[in-house]
């Protein structure tokens, strides 16, 4: 068999794996709930420069308008149609948007939601993004369109229509996600209207898919579906690129499905990452650093080039889908950083960086009972822009974690480190812990309740490297603190248990 032929088959069955990312370009950021207009300039202005490899967005099609509460995030997590047109932008915005990322080498990533249609409650009427007609009573979507007979009320076998046990595999699938109207994916038609939807967005130029709620779907249905889809578009990627395939698939374990039941798909979303580094950066349940040394497969996660990972999401930053309590978010400012830093550092999975908005949480027995709250929007109900200060922050009430200097710089880090083997671990058996990439990156971390005073192997070429945590490299100076690696590739680490930020990164592109 000729090894371009060779070649070809690998390319074509490692495609829906692939990042589509280009080369040293390690990392996406979720944009959520960001105005396409916005995105398009966080492309050029700082996602370009700084190395981010693409975007996931929030869902494009229309969603049905909810004012009890007054339009919560989640709003976007109800279909009307596959129109483009939502709080974030219209068509002419979304293609502006793609095309203008696209041609910096900034790659798109549609969230789309096709296991339902909205909610059973959502009523009927034009209160939609589009404007469109739908009736949730009858199941009527004419925008579609989509009849009652697309959807898979006869199926169901729970006795509310929704899903009631999760042990129950054919319930988890065929029945109603809180009330969400639950379509038929083994019907040809409603793949088709769904096909057709994603292959519109491939024609604009997107990269590739997150799938919401995959675990609600059969995977014989979802493979059914991607079959149909086209390569991606040839005036920003190679002939014969298939859609990098990422699906949430919330799989902590105790329940009959799994996230290796959608490997044959693409990549799956690994919850359990995140909700155990909270647990381990937080120091709860006895865990510690040092536990780390073998973090990806030895965790017990699905393997590292099916892995989709990060350290919070929008579901669990603020209690929804999984993680509970130990998902660390931009509200733990000091302890995040940490756990973005070692997620970063770290060669496991594919990263996904988080960028929020703020709301007004307010807890009542442990509940955020503003958890709904939706993005910052004007009296009108429009999404307020994103605006940047001029410390490079975002205002607004934007967070903007994925512009915050240590997350920013580990983004690089991680571009700068890639394709570079997991090396020279070191620990102190309780949380001071430190790792290199080859010869490329440095790491060491302080979340022990002392001083770390210590000379280590860093596997790095001699030289003064400016650490990349407390500052950065700008022309010929360090901006903050500097690491001297001795000829040997030793060097000695100081690092305070109050400091602002307990750790220290370094490597060969932040070398004077
Ligand atoms: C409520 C009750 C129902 C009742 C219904 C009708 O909970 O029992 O039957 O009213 O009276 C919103 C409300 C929810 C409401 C529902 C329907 O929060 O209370 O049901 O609408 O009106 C997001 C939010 C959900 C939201 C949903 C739709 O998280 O709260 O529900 O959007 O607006 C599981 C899944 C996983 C899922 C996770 C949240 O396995 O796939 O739950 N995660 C994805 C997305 C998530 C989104 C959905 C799936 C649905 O990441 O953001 O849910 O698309 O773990
Ligand atoms: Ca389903």
């Amino acid at each position: 068999m000729g090894i371009y032929f060779l070649l070809l088959i690998v390319g074509l069955c490692w495609g829906q794996y692939n990042p589509n990312t280009l080369p040293k370009r390690t990392s996406i950021v979720h944009l959520f709930e960001w105005r396409w207009q916005d995105i398009a300039l966080e492309c050029e202005r700082y996602l370009a420069p700084n190395g981010f490899g693409g975007v996931q967005i929030s869902p494009p099609n229309e969603n049905v308008i909810i004012t009890d509460p007054q339009q919560p995030w989640w709003e976007r997590y109800q279909p009307v149609s596959y129109k483009l047109c939502t709080r974030s932008g219209n068509e002419t915005e979304f293609r502006d948007m793609v095309t203008r990322c696209n041609n910096v080498g900034v790659h798109i990533y549609v969230d789309a939601v096709i296991n339902h249609m909205c909610g059973a409650n959502a009523g009927a009427g034009d209160h939609a993004t589009c404007g469109s007609y739908f009736n949730a009573k009858t199941e009527d979507f004419p925008a579609v369109p989509y009849s009652d007979w697309d959807f898979n009320d006869r199926k169901c076998k729970s006795r509310s229509g929704n899903i009631e046990n999760y042990q129950d595999i054919s319930q988890v699938r065929d029945c109603r996600l809180v009330s969400l109207l639950d379509l038929a994916l083994e019907k040809d038609s409603v793949r088709s209207r769904i096909a057709d939807y994603l292959n519109r967005l491939l024609a604009i130029g997107v990269a590739g898919f997150r799938i919401d709620a995959a675990k609600h779907m059969w995977p014989v249905d979802v493979k059914a579906i991607l079959d149909k889809l086209k390569d991606l578009n040839t005036q920003w990627f190679p002939a014969g690129t298939k859609p990098f395939i990422y699906q949430e698939v919330i799989d902590l374990g105790g329940e009959p499905i799994k996230g290796s039941d959608y490997f044959g798909n693409g990549r799956v979303t690994e919850f359990k990452y995140g909700a155990k580094l909270g647990t381990v950066i937080r120091k709860w349940n006895g865990e510690k650093m040092a536990y780390l040394k073998n973090w990806g497969e030895g965790w017990g996660f699905v393997p590292s080039d099916r892995a989709l990972v990060f350290v919070d999401n929008h579901d669990n930053q603020r209690g929804h889908g999984a993680g509970g309590s130990s998902i660390l978010t931009f509200w733990d400012a000091r302890l995040y950083k940490m756990a973005s830093g070692f997620m970063l550092a770290h060669p496991y999975g594919f990263t996904r960086v988080m960028s929020s908005f703020r709301w007004p949480r307010y807890f009542e027995n442990g509940r955020d009972i503003n958890d709904w709250v939706g993005p910052p929007s004007n009296e009108d109900g429009s999404i307020k822009p994103v605006t940047i200060n001029p410390d490079t922050t975002c205002g607004n009430d934007w967070v903007c974690e994925h512009r915050w200097r240590q997350i920013k710089n580990m983004v690089i880090f991680r571009n700068v480190v890639d394709g570079e083997p997991f090396s020279n671990w070191w620990d102190n058996g309780s949380n001071q812990v430190a790792f290199g990439r080859g010869n490329k990156g440095f790491i060491i971390f302080n979340n022990d309740d002392w001083p770390l005073n210590v000379s280590l192997q860093t596997g790095l070429p001699a030289g003064t490297y400016c650490d990349v945590i407390s500052g950065q490299k700008e022309g010929d100076f360090c901006t903050a603190a500097k690491v001297q690696v001795a000829a040997d590739g030793m060097a000695n680490f100081l690092i305070g248990n109050e400091d602002e930020d307990p750790f220290i990164a370094i490597h060969v592109d932040a070398k004077l």
